[in-house]
């Protein structure tokens, strides 16, 4: 069997997708998502230019050679670019391999671990009541888990605060837009937001909070201990981490538990986390870390430690990694939860799909392969358009993390 050609098809259905579609001498295709989001055309360059040339001919089902040989025979290896090409590729070619099965993808994995996969959603408003009411709204569609950010006052447009409903794009300008950020504004207003969730709604539902990466490690123990009362699910990102070491001072003074790892890209972004039981959930996904082949690997290293996943699912993932990760979180032992912003109407229609939501949990259908399609036709209505994540500063215009 032959890899006969491959193509990359860019498409923007309300927000910028890059597909990958591997053809074979048997008439069976893949497709994986080479999303990176405000980055897009960087992995179009990395597939087109340096990667289809090189897989044209092999043997589609050697997945875990190819991975090796696109890992290591680069030379450079890591890196966002990088290791979404191979993810794009590892999902086309295990997609190709489960429908040749005649297999949806989790029964290659190892089989069902569970029926349904726990999701949480994404609650906001510019201030407190706002939130409280959306998590409302979430609670009344039936999810068990909602994650809640609120707009801070004296703070432009404070991480998470979106314009639509159920999902947002933070993706929004052709040049990134400016917004603010204060840690002690956000330190005396953020607990009173879960105070008040808790107060309104009870302890039934999982609350969770994205930190974005805005606070310092002394800052993000404070926020942790300062969360407590609430229960949180998680607290995520609270700090960057390029310095997995910063984990320890926030492990040290606080019990609520941390997620983090939406940005890393290999097992090495997270090991140091991992072996010293730094963080809870590992919530790195199957486009941003290098396909299904080593998302296994960070998940089976994580379960030693008692940690659990907690896949990415924001709007820039398109709905092949959504479908993918839902048959990796079906099958994987020590699944802790899975993001779940929805897509466009637009976004759904051109990625055609058979997963389902249902009761607070999304299922995965059992088509043979990840379930996902793309329709090429409908795609190319919906021509490439730059779009930018914003940036954020300071009072005083210090650039900070966004
Ligand atoms: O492209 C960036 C988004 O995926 C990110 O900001 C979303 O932090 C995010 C989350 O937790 O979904
Ligand atoms: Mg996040």
């Amino acid at each position: 069997m032959k890899i006969t050609s491959a193509k990359v098809i860019v498409t923007c259905p309300g927000r910028n997708f890059v597909t990958l579609k591997i053809m074979t001498d048997q008439g069976v295709y893949g497709i994986g998502d080479a999303t990176m989001n405000g980055r897009e055309k960087a992995v179009v360059a990395y597939l087109e230019d340096h990667v289809i040339p090189c897989i044209v001919g092999m043997d589609p089902r050697r997945i875990e050679d190819i991975w090796q040989y696109l890992y290591r025979g680069a030379y450079w290896r890591r890196g966002p670019v990088t290791m979404r090409a191979i993810a794009a590729v590892d999902v086309a070619l295990w997609d190709i391999k489960a429908k040749m099965a005649g297999m949806p993808l989790y029964q290659l994995l190892g089989g069902r671990s569970r029926d349904g996969v726990m999701v949480y959603g994404h609650a906001n408003g510019s201030d407190i009541a706002e939130t409280v009411d959306a998590v409302g709204q979430y609670i009344d569609l039936g999810y068990k888990a909602i994650r809640a950010q609120t707009g801070v006052p004296g703070i432009k447009d404070a991480y998470g605060v979106g314009r639509g409903k159920l999902f947002y794009e933070p993706a929004d300008a052709a040049l990134p837009s400016v917004t603010g950020w204060d840690t002690r504004k956000a330190l005396n207003y953020v607990p009173k937001l879960f105070e008040k969730l808790r107060e309104t709604y009870g302890f039934d539902h999982h609350l969770l909070h994205d930190g974005h990466h805005r606070y310092t490690p002394q800052e993000a123990a404070n926020l942790g201990k300062m969360l407590e009362p609430y229960q949180l699910f998680w607290l995520e990102d609270v700090t960057p981490a390029e310095n997995q070491e910063a984990f320890k001072l926030i492990r040290q003074h606080t019990v609520t538990p941390l997620a983090v790892g939406e940005i890393f890209n290999t097992i090495w972004d997270a090991k140091d986390l991992i072996q010293n039981q730094l963080i809870d959930y590992v919530r790195c996904t199957i486009v941003s870390a290098g396909g299904v082949t080593h998302l296994r690997r960070i998940a089976d290293l994580a379960a030693l430690y008692q940690i659990r996943t907690g896949s990415h699912g924001a709007t820039d993932l398109s709905p092949v990694t959504m479908g993918t990760a839902l048959h990796f979180d079906t099958w994987v032992p020590n699944f802790g939860i899975q993001e779940y912003m929805r897509h466009t109407e637009e976004t759904d229609a051109v990625f055609p799909h058979d997963y389902h939501f249902e009761a607070g949990e999304l299922f995965c259908g059992e088509t043979p392969g990840h379930g996902v399609d793309i329709d090429e036709e409908l795609a190319a209505k919906y021509p490439y358009k730059p779009a930018y994540l914003p940036v954020a500063r300071l009072e005083d215009g210090t650039m900070w993390n966004w």
